[in-house]
């Protein structure tokens, strides 16, 4: 398929609340959009990258520069096979994980629309709906959480992530515990722990946690390795995870009993599935992460947790979990079961409000 044109939109989203993690607080999320049109066609796709490299070093500047400079020159004009033929022309770009996953998902959702079927089906999905859950931001006290968390306990969440960074561990994580006695909680502390701080973590053990997400340095291994020796609750990681070989050499070396797949951190979908597949003959937990994504990276999300090794709720939540307006027309709405449908239309089965997209964007090219 002959990628014809490349459109980069930059959109800045407002979020309903800010969101609050270890590494700061945001009140609107940026992205990149990609569009590709080929054949009469057009296909979607979202980078995930965010205005700061508090999470990642990549950010919508550098994505934008990675994609505009040098992954879209390797590809435009050219007739590309599939995703493993365009992973193959971005392999010349070392890194920018998140750059090259917002074009291999625009190319998964034009594959999708010319054959007529859904992403689900493409990447081999079995389920038609997948059970979520809500992350929730560090609030101002851990009174002000268990009021956050009893209000999406009422819309009907039945599994919650809370984010805790130093001096808002225990405590905060403890006045859930203790409030929810039977919750499905876990919690995610984006890197803001050392091998010595972490020892600060202890207690969670006690509190039937059900993973302890990314405790240490977002580039390692083994610390959290020697980190999950002194726990019996699952040790996840998120950051550490940036591609199929470092979630094999990770399970190798015991660094963690659970994986988060986010298709942007690990280079694309169809990394995520390598990564799926190889913790399934493992018989590793895999659950799908979340990046504060609009309907599309929204709609790709539950494509790929649709897959049978995804046996934890998701970080996907419902539209309006993030925004009052979002660039699809679609909304995802949470079941009383506490799952969100996965897409049935053709490719991410998601489309275009022109009006909002409009609205949001910063610059596009
Ligand atoms: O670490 O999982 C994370 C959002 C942005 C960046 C990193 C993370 C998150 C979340 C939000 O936890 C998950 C969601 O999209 O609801
Ligand atoms: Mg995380």
């Amino acid at each position: 398929m002959k990628l014809e044109r490349i459109h980069l939109y930059q959109l800045s989203m407002p979020l309903l609340t800010p969101f609050a993690t270890s590494f700061g607080s945001i009140d609107s999320r940026e992205c990149i959009l990609v569009e590709i049109r080929t054949d009469g066609l057009t296909g979607y796709g979202e980078c995930a990258a965010d205005r700061d490299p508090g999470y990642s070093y990549e950010t919508t500047g550098t994505a934008w520069h990675i994609l505009s400079e040098f992954l879209i020159p390797e590809v435009l004009g050219v007739d590309i096979q599939g995703p493993e033929d365009l992973q193959r022309r971005m392999d010349s770009v070392r890194g920018h994980q998140m750059a090259k996953a917002g074009l291999e998902m625009a190319l998964w959702d034009l594959l999708g629309k010319a054959q007529g079927r859904p992403l689900r089906a493409l990447l081999g999905g079995v389920r038609e709906r997948v059970e979520v859950g809500v992350s929730v931001g560090l609030q101002a006290n851990p009174e002000a959480l268990v009021q956050v968390v009893e209000r999406y306990l009422a819309q009907g969440y039945r599994r919650v992530k809370i984010k805790i960074k130093p001096g808002r561990d225990v405590g905060d994580t403890q006045a859930v515990r203790d409030a929810f006695p039977e919750l499905r909680l876990q919690v995610d502390a984006n890197s803001a722990y050392t091998l010595e701080t972490a020892q600060g973590l202890l207690p969670l053990d006690d509190l039937g946690l059900l993973l302890i997400e990314q405790p240490l340095a977002e580039d390692d291994l083994w610390d959290h390795r020697r980190l999950q020796e002194s726990f019996s609750t699952p040790i996840c990681l998120d950051e550490s995870i940036t591609s199929p070989r470092h979630a094999r050499q990770a399970l190798e070396m015991e660094a963690c009993r659970v994986i988060n797949i986010k298709p942007g951190r690990v280079g694309g979908l169809s990394h995520g599935l390598a990564i799926h597949d190889l913790c399934r003959i493992r018989s590793v937990p895999v659950w799908c992460g979340g990046m504060l994504e609009t309907g599309v990276g929204r709609a790709s999300n539950l494509a790929i947790a649709s897959l049978p090794g995804f046996s934890l709720p998701g970080d996907i939540s419902a539209t309006d979990r993030y925004y009052a307006e979002d660039i699809t027309n679609e909304r995802f709405i949470l079941n009383a079961d506490s799952t969100i449908n996965v897409p049935t239309g053709a490719g991410l089965g998601v489309t275009i409000n022109q009006k909002a997209l409009k609205k949001y964007t910063l610059r596009s090219s």
